[in-house]
């Protein structure tokens, strides 16, 4: 769907203002917009997952296990795949405010893509360097969004996601190095014709939504605290938007609909974007091996 058909539907939870808002910047951050039982209940699974870990040693398709990782102090750096971890994230993903915030954002019709579970411990191993998301898992158009949930404070020394306004409309970069190999990130030379100086911090306390637009450049910073930052990440298409290529993490629920009806049409956006590796031949881990 286009920003203007999705405008014309009445929202659930977000504001006309808000929603004009992410359109013209490319991102969103609503503050409150989880109910704190929710939140709790994330957070607790995040701990359980984490506290599990410890019995793991390699990455897999559950955990991917950072390098400093031992049965004493774990350093996993994603949970993946997360609505096939436990039910309450698919009850989540499917059925909560969550859902309504991306109805409000890609119209009635809402499929789902992918979740999994971010964390950034202390000190700079997880920086996420700036990448555009739909490069990884290109569609048909371009109406997709990441959701991420606040589970504690995130301020600018949590590490907070940065994105650079209006960057959804410009090109779309071949996330690769020389030998064309994937990196996920964005190179140097690309970044340089980028406005840095304008990018802006998604902060917020728990229950805090970031909703990020599939094209817009996006990363994120060292963990300054003591404390690991675990952020929830949730995808969402336009059911119309469809996937050209196998995903790069897939789940059992990658493509159901969760709200309104499945399309009959799929939509075009003309835009070309970058081919990305195939990743049902290549494997994908994460965005941090990625990037290394
Ligand atoms: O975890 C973060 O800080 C950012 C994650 C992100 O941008 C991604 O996984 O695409």
């Amino acid at each position: 769907m286009t920003p203007e058909d999705i405008l014309q539907h009445n929202p659930n939870v977000v504001s006309q203002a808000q929603r004009k808002q992410y359109f013209q910047d490319g991102f969103l951050t609503i503050p409150d917009a989880i109910p704190a039982e929710w939140v709790e209940r994330l957070r607790t699974l995040s701990e359980q997952f984490l506290d599990a870990s410890r019995r793991f040693s390699v990455s897999d398709n559950v955990f991917d296990i950072g390098p400093n990782h031992s049965t004493e102090t774990p350093h996993v750096r994603r949970l993946k795949a997360l609505v096939d971890r436990h039910p309450d994230f698919w009850a989540f993903a499917s059925d909560s405010p969550l859902t309504e915030i991306a109805a409000d954002l890609l119209g009635p019709d809402v499929k789902f893509h992918s979740s999994k579970l971010n964390y950034k411990w202390p000190g700079g191993g997880e920086i996420v360097h700036w990448h555009q998301d739909i490069t990884a898992w290109p569609h048909t158009n371009y109406s997709l969004v990441t959701l991420g949930v606040h589970l504690d404070d995130v301020g600018y020394e949590e590490g907070p996601l940065s994105c650079i306004p209006g960057s959804h409309n410009g090109e779309l970069f071949v996330q690769r190095d020389e030998d064309y190999r994937w990196t996920g990130s964005i190179s140097d030379n690309d970044m340089a014709g980028v406005d840095l100086d304008s990018a802006a911090d998604m902060q917020g306390g728990p229950g805090t939504v970031t909703a990020i637009h599939c094209r817009t450049i996006h990363g994120s910073r060292a963990n300054l605290t003591k404390r690991v930052r675990a952020l929830p990440l949730f995808v969402f298409a336009s059911a119309d938007a469809f996937a050209w290529m196998p995903p790069p993490s897939p789940t059992s629920k990658t493509g159901e609909i969760v709200r309104g009806e499945a399309a009959r049409f799929a939509h075009f956006d003309p835009r070309p974007c970058p081919v990305p590796p195939n990743w049902a031949i290549e494997g994908y881990n994460s965005i941090f091996a990625a990037q290394k």
